[in-house]
């Protein structure tokens, strides 16, 4: 079977709608097809400021959700990116890889790097610490959204030149982004990503937001000119965002949807989204929250999932060791 492995940052108590829709929903579902290693990426999240107990909390939180969307402990490795010190190890061999010019390019430290006031040195490696995060594995495949592409190229290119460098150490790992869902749009300004650190939380979806908030955030979404319920990223942004994830919250393709709309408003397409989520989500939600009435058997699934990612992380760390020059202790 391909590995396939990705992480999700604990940086919020709830995830939104982007972080299932690009990313989650496709680890659930690749559990039956790979070797499935997912984790919460409480490290990364520190490249800006968190509080500690929140940290803490989140990475529970983050690790409910993931269960409570449909990863099965028996199934796949979950596990927490800081119990791995792998990672770091990985980490710090992969930041002598990279040129700092290299790092200096991602759009994601030019765009995080200008909107906060202080910027971290973590803030620019991170995407050397993410590349170690993946290449430990010996990972095939990385299901992420769009706005990930960048880091996996990278990652792609440090594989390659490690391995000609001093011999054959990682899997050269391909991305997997769904096109069609590869980036969900802000409710509220449908040409932005939604996001975490959206100005406004009316334009984002938890998927732990109970179901009034949610239907109301539905209902209030932004459309477009005209009246026609079609799909067209240019012309009609808003009503195109909520078509996708109306398809891919009913696994139905989007043609289907834009005919069985067909002559009908953009507030009835709402009014169904919005019973559709609340139908996709409330089982997900009571899951969750059921989880963490219990933080004591979650603990215990992450304990069990750093002990499963420890032994293969363990090989790829001794290899790469070696093929350094590190003196053997
Ligand atoms: N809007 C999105 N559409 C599709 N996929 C998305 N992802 C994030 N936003 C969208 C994917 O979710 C996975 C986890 O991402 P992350 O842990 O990096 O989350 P994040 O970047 O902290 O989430 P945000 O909301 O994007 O945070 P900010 O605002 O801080 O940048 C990844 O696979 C990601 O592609």
């Amino acid at each position: 079977r391909p590995r396939s492995l990705s992480g999700i940052q604990a940086t919020s108590d709830s995830l939104h709608l982007g972080n299932y829709i690009g990313a989650l929903q496709q680890f659930v579902e690749q559990q039956d097809t790979h070797d499935a290693f997912f984790f919460i990426a409480n490290q990364h999240a520190i490249t800006v400021d968190q509080d500690p107990a929140e940290l803490r909390a989140r990475t529970l939180r983050t690790a409910a959700q993931f269960i409570g969307a449909g990863l099965d402990p028996a199934r796949s490795t979950i596990f927490v990116q800081s119990h791995i010190p792998a990672h770091n190890q990985l980490g710090w061999v992969l930041e002598c890889t990279t040129g700092l010019g290299e790092a200096q390019r991602m759009t994601q430290f030019k765009d995080k790097s200008a909107k906060n006031e202080h910027v971290s040195l973590g803030l620019l490696t991170y995407p050397a610490l993410m590349a170690a995060d993946i290449l430990l594995y010996q990972t095939d495949v990385v299901p992420v959204g769009e706005d990930q592409r960048q880091h996996l190229e990278l990652t792609r290119n440090l594989a390659e030149r490690f391995n000609h460098r001093y011999g054959k150490a990682f899997t050269v790992p391909e991305p997997q982004i769904l096109k069609a869902t590869a980036k969900i749009y802000d409710l509220q300004d449908p040409t932005a990503k939604m996001s975490k650190s959206a100005k406004t939380p009316a334009g984002r979806i938890d998927i732990l937001d109970e179901p009034k908030a949610l239907a109301k955030k539905i209902k209030s979404a932004v459309t477009d000119a005209g009246t026609e319920i079609a799909f067209d990223r240019e012309a009609k942004p808003g009503v195109s965002n909520l078509l996708t994830i109306y398809s891919s919250l009913s696994g139905r393709p989007v043609e289907e949807i834009v005919a069985e709309f067909e002559g009908r408003m953009y507030g009835h397409l709402k009014v169904a989204l919005a019973e559709l989520a609340v139908e996709a989500l409330t089982p997900l939600r009571e899951r969750t929250l059921e989880l963490l009435d219990d933080p004591a058997e979650l603990e215990r699934v992450l304990h069990r999932g750093a002990d499963a990612a420890e032994a293969v992380a363990g090989t790829t760390i001794a290899d790469v060791y070696d093929k350094v020059g590190f003196l053997r202790r």
